[in-house]
């Protein structure tokens, strides 16, 4: 009996770009009797239907872009009568859907650490049940990855989560519904060791998946003081402490490891965080800005970020400490007008932004949005090829929710930002002409992964993005990766270092 952990694709491209981590977190899930599992990312390769046998557990990990993809596999698997389990966000939210167009027996709701062990000791039984929930497990329960199981020189950056949850409620995201608003932190022992792992397969650069990295502003700490609620006050200051340790220990670290991570914008305000991020080595943020006004960010629950000139001064405030701003935008709010999207690319561009990318608003489900958005309808759901359209993620190849205009602007402002003449101005913040290439090299490759040409346009217009992508994917992972260490240690736990240090000149100043 073979234990599968698939991570469905429609398009492979030989090369990727970040670990999926939830394939090596299941897999230090799984069992020690079951053995090690077959590992199969299809963003590398194609699965191959004959590796199933009957009698097999096949473990499918969903979110809703790759849901549809994801329902063919489990088709294919029990076809071939193995045992097929569903997981991942997508699963958890429409767990019928997994069991009837997935043709799952089971279905985990929530984190899969201690969940998967339990369906797979049922199906080795023949009695795997249909529902587990996973539920959200503990911080020190979090299992750390098999990084032991990467195929080498496949992969441009490992993934590894240092908390999970997010105290906001923005309209459009899902994770403080799923994960939860309470911040599950894990200890810096266990982040460090994975870290060193890697660094001893030769990673360099290391996503922290995390929902937030700044799990707790200095306002949220403010505001428990007004309401004289000490024990949260204290409670908030030491997650906040816990975070300045495990940068002190990520500063300890082999100085050519650079970490990327996703950020709120309030920590913009927090001096001695981002000088303290600065020194842990994470050189890169993505930061949700979302709108450029303030009625766009009332529109989706985040007006704890500022619009105009502040927003600017923001965003300048993270590349004063060090800090490399992904500046992520959506189009596509109801307050948007004609004039929204030069305005938008005016300030991407006014407030120094490194990277940026312009995404249409989705509803995905499980979001505040998608109920308004599927609310709206009432009983005249409109169909698109017999599928409502409230559950678009079904309708192949993908329909198209916003207006062409909607999408051939956005497509503009993508252009635009990522021009060869843009790119080129940008690229003097790095220190040499190898830098410079790579930093070339990175934003042509971003801008045709992540680009939103998969669900509008026409599917001739997405194999030319992939084959852009597949092209330029090769060089940018050498680019990417580092002489193996074999012998690094963990630098060991230390008091927590205080405010900012001398730090690094850049992002790319590693690429070399
Ligand atoms: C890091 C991250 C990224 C990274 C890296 C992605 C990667 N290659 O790993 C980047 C920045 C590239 C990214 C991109 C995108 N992301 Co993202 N991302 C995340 C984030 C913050 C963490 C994911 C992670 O690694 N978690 C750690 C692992 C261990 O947790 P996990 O995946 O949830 O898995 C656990 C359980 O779900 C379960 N499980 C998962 N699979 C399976 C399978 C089985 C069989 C079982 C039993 C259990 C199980 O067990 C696991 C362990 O507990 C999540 C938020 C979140 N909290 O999940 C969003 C999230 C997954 N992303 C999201 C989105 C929307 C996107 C983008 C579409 C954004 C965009 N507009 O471009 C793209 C899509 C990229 C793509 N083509 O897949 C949404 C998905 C919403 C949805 N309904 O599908 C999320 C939930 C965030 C949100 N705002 O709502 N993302
Ligand atoms: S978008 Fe970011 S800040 Fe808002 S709830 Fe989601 S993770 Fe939190």
């Amino acid at each position: 009996m073979k234990i599968h952990l698939i991570n469905p694709s429609d398009s492979a491209f030989g090369t990727a770009v970040i670990t999926p981590r939830w394939l090596y977190v299941l897999a230090t899930a799984t069992p020690i009797e079951f053995g090690d599992p077959e590992i199969c990312d299809e963003t590398l390769e194609s699965l191959i239907p004959e590796s199933i046998s009957a009698g097999d557990v096949v473990g499918i990990g969903i979110h809703t872009g790759n849901a549809l993809r994801g329902y063919a596999v489990g088709r294919l698997a029990r076809e071939r009568g193995a045992y097929v389990v569903f997981g991942g966000i997508h699963a958890s939210l429409y767990p019928d859907e997994a069991l009837e167009l997935g043709q799952a027996h089971s279905v985990v709701k929530g984190d899969g650490d201690l969940a998967w062990g339990e369906a797979l000791r049922d199906c080795a039984r023949d009695a795997p049940q249909k529902i587990y929930e996973g539920g959200r497990v503990s911080a020190e329960q979090f299992k750390a990855a098999r990084w032991d199981l990467l195929p080498p020189n496949r992969y441009m950056w490992a993934s590894v989560q240092t908390v999970r949850g997010c105290s906001k409620h923005c309209s459009f995201c899902s994770v403080w519904r799923t994960d939860g608003q309470k911040p599950r932190q894990r200890g810096s022992d266990v982040v460090i060791e994975e870290i060193v792992a890697l660094r001893r397969l030769g990673f360099r650069f290391i996503a922290l998946a995390d929902d937030n990295f700044y799990p707790v502003s200095l306002t949220d700490i403010k505001n428990a003081e007004r309401q004289g609620n000490q024990q949260k006050v204290d409670e908030l200051n030491a997650i906040r402490e816990e975070r300045f340790e495990l940068m002190a220990r990520l500063a300890d670290l082999p100085s050519d490891l650079t970490f990327f991570t996703q950020i709120t914008m309030e920590s913009a305000e927090d001096g001695r965080f981002l000088d303290a991020m600065k020194k842990a080595h994470i050189r890169g943020a993505l930061v949700g800005v979302e709108a450029v006004t303030a009625e766009g960010l009332k529109a989706v629950f985040k007006d704890f970020n500022c619009s105009g000139d502040k927003l600017v001064h923001q965003l300048q405030e993270f590349q004063k400490h060090g800090v490399h701003v992904l500046g992520s935008f959506i189009f596509g709010l109801s307050t948007d007008r004609a004039d929204t999207f030069d305005a938008t690319l005016e300030l991407a561009h006014k407030s120094g932004l490194t990277f940026a990318q312009f995404v249409m608003l989705t509803p995905f489900c499980g979001t505040v949005d998608f109920e308004r958005w599927e609310k709206a309808f009432g009983d005249n759901v409109p169909m698109v090829e017999g599928t409502p359209i409230t559950r678009y993620w079904l309708i192949p190849p993908h329909p198209t929710m916003n207006s062409e205009e909607m999408r051939a602007r956005t497509q503009g402002v993508w252009d635009r930002f990522y021009s060869m003449k843009a790119v080129w101005k940008r690229s003097n913040c790095t220190p040499n002409l190898r830098a410079r290439l790579a930093f070339i090299f990175i934003s042509k490759l971003y801008r045709q992964m992540y680009a939103s040409t998969g669900i509008a346009t026409d599917s001739a217009r997405r194999n030319r993005a992939n084959r852009w992508a597949r092209w330029l994917a090769v060089p940018c992972r050498k680019l990417f990766s580092g002489k193996p260490m074999p012998g690094l240690q963990a630098p060991p736990r230390k008091e927590i270092a205080a405010a900012a240090g001398a730090g690094n000149a850049g992002l790319l100043n590693v690429i070399q």
